[in-house]
């Protein structure tokens, strides 16, 4: 296997933390105990965690407004792909990868599934893209793709969907995320019901072309690139949809694309209840669509979440398997800094919803303990599960700080060495 970052160096890295990571993992086992928690059980179900990263996340993003280039960017999908094994390297819980098309097209799949794999990474799902033109494109998705108005753009739209069922095939990828932009900007601009409709219809003939093995993920969103109504706007369009479709169709759900203070757990309650969580887009935000860390801004809400999905989990809700992947836009910061740190934010609330003490928590419930009731998810929010984390890592052959660890490592200047400045750019990329 290629390991782009020295193993002598994390092994370094990590006889220095040892002594302190420990001590404190004893510590922590020492209360769990006292709160009946046996923390060896609590580590082995963390340690299976594995939350995907997006091809996409690796590249410095950028807003509507300018893109800053970082250094030693990913040129392409092989590149990506090296970006993304460093980061399972050294947090040992981002697994795979999930590509978007055509973004990460290439001539030989075999010879990427193989690059994959070589840099201990495995294939998630296959993203489409039918929200912005692309170079020799026939027709245009400027008023829309899966629901536009004419025939030609949804058939071309449909087929670019099975061309990536069928490149997700050869990557060893089960499912396929739709994601379109399409809406309207005004009032009267499109007829909500027929513009659904067509959606409905052009999804079926995707549906019908996927592997019995396969899942179809809808991505709801409230508004943009479309700001004054869009098609899949929110779960409630989005359900319909998937019920609509068939069971191989599923709700997903990316927390910046609700509309500010909504109530997003709740909403994953209702998906598990209605069969249909397909899984996650994590990132974080304070306005809209920010794309910014996962935890960055309201790591309680992100704890709440997994506190629905771990309930889920442990009261064996039917058909219940949620996939889950980081989808962040990384402006100011290293991306691979910014995606190591999302990723063990989201297994850290994943281990604090594991210490919710349930019982407790129902029989509070039951008796409108109210005040106790909250109090016994904050204090498994309290938690510092940190050393249990940093354990698993160290167990697993990561690092206890893979962020000090990778800038020990020297990766980004020995990329900007190897990869040219890509320079400048405005708008979204
Ligand atoms: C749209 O905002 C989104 O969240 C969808 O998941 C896209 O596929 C992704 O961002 C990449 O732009
Ligand atoms: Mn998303
Ligand atoms: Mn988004």
């Amino acid at each position: 296997m290629t390991q782009q970052i020295n193993g002598q160096l994390i092994a370094e890295h990590n006889a220095q933390a040892a002594a302190r990571v420990n001590l404190d993992y004893e510590t922590l086992g020492e209360q769990l105990a006292r709160r009946n928690v046996d923390t060896h059980v609590l580590k082995d179900q963390v340690a299976r965690f594995a939350v995907a990263v997006p091809s996409w996340g690796v590249g410095t993003g950028g807003t509507r407004f300018a893109r800053f280039p970082g250094l030693g960017e990913p040129r392409h999908v092989f590149d990506k792909i090296q970006d993304c094994g460093v980061i399972q390297q050294l947090v040992r819980c981002t697994p795979t990868v999930s590509p978007h098309f055509p973004w990460d097209k290439v001539s030989d799949y075999q010879e990427l599934r193989q690059h994959a794999e070589a840099h201990g990474v495995g294939f998630d799902a296959v993203n489409s893209n039918t929200f912005s033109d692309q170079k020799d494109q026939p027709l245009s998705y400027k008023f829309g793709s899966l629901t536009h108005a004419d025939a030609g753009v949804r058939a071309q739209a449909v087929a670019h969907n099975l061309e990536c069922i069928d490149i997700g095939k050869q990557l060893g990828s089960k499912a396929l995320t739709v994601w379109i932009g399409d809406g309207s900007n005004f009032p009267g601009q499109s007829h909500f019901r027929r513009q659904f409709e067509r959606y409905l219809d052009s999804n079926r003939q995707i549906y019908d072309a996927l592997p019995a093995d396969w899942r179809m993920f809808l991505e709801h969103k409230m508004f943009e690139p479309a700001f004054y109504s869009t098609v899949i706007q929110d779960w409630g369009s989005s359900l319909l949809a998937a019920q609509t479709l068939g069971p191989k169709a599923r709700c997903l759900v990316d927390l910046g694309h609700h509309a500010p203070n909504t109530n997003i757990e709740m909403i994953v309650a209702r998906l598990v209840h209605a069969r249909k969580l397909a899984g996650f887009h994590f990132n974080d935000s304070k306005y809209g669509d920010d794309d910014l860390d996962s935890g960055s801004i309201n790591p309680f809400q992100l704890f709440l979440v997994f506190n629905e999905l771990v309930d889920a989990a442990q009261t064996g809700a039917a058909e219940f398997d949620p996939a889950y992947m980081l989808d962040q836009s990384h402006n100011v910061t290293d991306p691979i800094e910014s995606l190591m740190t999302s990723a063990v934010t989201v297994q850290r609330c994943y281990a604090q919803a594991l210490l919710v003490d349930r019982t407790a928590l129902t029989a509070y419930q039951d008796s409108n303990d109210v005040l106790m009731a909250a109090q016994t998810l904050k204090q498994a929010f309290h938690t510092d599960v940190t050393p249990l984390l940093q354990k698993i890592r160290m167990e697993a052959g990561g690092a206890a700080d893979p962020v000090l660890a990778y800038r020990a490592s020297g990766y980004r200047k020995q990329m900007a060495a190897i990869r040219p400045a890509s320079g400048p750019s405005s708008g979204i990329v």
